[in-house]
């Protein structure tokens, strides 16, 4: 394990030059959003703001903020790595070994597993302090306004924590949280996610946590699109090679990480509801004001001396880009064990995740594409995607501009394009019954006999090896 805390993190980013202390006394009010767009922009450090007006806790910003530091923070050289041990893991339990050493190292690899599951505590340091009734006050923390048109102060990396009233499983997200007084806030669970079912499977109350800034890899898990009842925390465990320890919250019976500099428990009242937003969204946009659940805080426990840490969203590429990216390669294996001629993915920033996914296949057989297109669609969040572009395996799907030259020769419009229809992204503002709508699938793969194509598919301009091996014999001769 690699760090134990978000303090950790903090002192391996200064380490690595990838860190900026800032002493200057800032405000919360938009002005903190600026430097750190700036910062982003130019691929700069992670910001700690020590002199936040009005407030004694430090602001951390742009801690995920680039390949590079998603790299760092998850304690590995590439996040490439993460996405390898998964395979490994697969390829054992998919291939069993026949001899008896392999299986008892199967066994050592998934005994090693269930050593990375939660672990529950007794005391914890993010409940070194506690705050409750009257004590609760929100504004004490450096909560931002991000952007002009916000409907106030979000609270935007919190790792939000429910569990299904019938069943025991926690579930652990990333929603973010408009504060609306002292002691009550938004919960921007977006329908198709872990928590709104939750809700909807709630009676009377529902209860709810939520930790603000643990160890990298624990926060990010809460933005990995698990199927539901798979606990985001054996993931973090996994990526962190280390379990992850929870703790009782104070005054209901959900577990937090315990090592999260600030927690918030509380409940949501089903029935009750209160406009939330507008928000300056990851879309690029102002998410429209809509109806949301109300948390009601009961109690509010920090670390003696806590960091709150924020991330920004905003015309991509922001902060989310580069979680979601690594989002994109640990589920490769995943999706290629359903889909196995699958070849790789991407989700460029300019599709904002839901709006675009790019995916090479391994085509064997008539209609391949449209079985992966369907396939995908079918997928837990894919499931939101608005439109799928299918090339060849041979296609780099990270090379946008081969890409396009790929899908645009290749392309006929009257037979390798499929509107569908499915669930959409509460965030698509294009369709005016939000939610629900039209889907495009783009099958811009080779044609082959049985898709109705008659000619010849014609053959990439290549030079031949041997010239090219002549050439590089002579090129010296060239006098170049
Ligand atoms: C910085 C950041 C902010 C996010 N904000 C929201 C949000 O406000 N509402 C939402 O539904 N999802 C939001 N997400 C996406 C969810 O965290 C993601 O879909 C995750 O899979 C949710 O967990 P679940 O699958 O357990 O529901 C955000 C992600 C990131 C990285
Ligand atoms: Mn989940």
């Amino acid at each position: 394990m690699k760090y134990s805390n978000l303090n950790d993190y903090i002192i391996e980013l200064e380490k690595q030059g990838l860190l900026l202390r800032v002493k200057t006394e800032v405000s919360t009010d938009l002005e903190i959003t600026e430097i750190t767009d700036r910062m982003m922009a130019t691929d700069g450090p992670a910001l700690l703001f020590e002199n936040v007006a009005g407030h004694t806790i430090p602001v951390l910003t742009n801690l995920f903020g680039s390949h590079k530091k998603m790299s760092l923070a998850l304690g590995v050289e590439d996040v490439d790595q993460i996405a390898d041990r998964i395979s490994a893991l697969l390829d054992t339990v998919q291939n069993p070994p026949k001899s008896i050493g392999a299986k008892v190292k199967l066994l050592g690899e998934l005994l090693k597993i269930a050593k990375l599951s939660p672990k529950t505590v007794k005391q914890a340091p993010c409940q070194e302090v506690i705050h409750t009734g009257e004590q609760v006050n929100l504004f004490d923390l450096p909560i931002l306004k991000n952007w002009p048109l916000d409907g106030g102060k979000f609270i935007t990396l919190p790792l939000v924590i429910t569990q299904d009233p019938k069943k025991s499983s926690q579930n652990y997200g990333i929603y973010r949280i408009q504060v609306y007084d002292k002691n009550t806030t938004g919960l921007h669970w977006q329908t198709h996610k872990g928590a709104a079912d939750h809700y909807r499977n709630t009676t009377e109350k529902l209860d709810v946590s939520i930790a603000i800034g643990s160890d990298p890899a624990t926060i990010w898990s809460g933005s990995a699109p698990l199927p539901p009842d798979v606990d985001e925390m054996l993931l973090a465990g996994f990526v962190r090679n280390s379990p992850v320890k929870l703790v009782k919250c104070i005054s209901n019976n959900l577990k937090v990480p315990a090592n999260s500099e600030i927690v918030i428990e509380g409940y949501v009242l089903k029935n009750e509801s209160r406009i939330e937003g507008p928000f300056g969204d990851h879309t690029g946009y102002y998410s429209e004001a809509a109806d949301y659940p109300v948390l009601h805080v009961t109690t509010i426990t920090h670390r003696n001396n806590p960091i709150y840490p924020s991330a920004l969203v905003g015309k991509p590429p922001k902060e989310d880009y580069w979680m979601g990216k690594v989002t994109e390669r640990v589920f490769l294996p995943l999706i290629k064990l359903t889909l196995p001629e699958v070849h790789d993915i991407n989700m460029p920033a300019e599709g904002i995740f839901h709006n675009m996914l790019i995916v090479s296949i391994d085509k064997r057989y008539p209609g391949q594409a449209y079985k992966v297109m369907n396939g995908l669609w079918g997928m837990g969040l894919l499931s939101l995607t608005k439109t799928i572009v299918v090339v060849d395996k041979f296609v780099d799907v990270h090379n946008i501009s081969e890409l396009a030259w790929r899908v645009l020769c290749n392309i006929n419009y009257d037979t390798d394009i499929l509107i569908s229809k499915g669930p959409l992204d509460d965030l698509d503002h294009s369709n005016p019954s939000a939610k629900f709508g039209a889907k495009l699938g783009i099958d811009a793969t080779r044609k082959i006999d049985g898709e109705g194509y008659t000619s010849d598919w014609p053959e990439d301009v290549e030079m031949t090896e041997d010239i090219k091996q002549l050439v590089d014999s002579r090129w010296k001769e060239y006098g170049f």
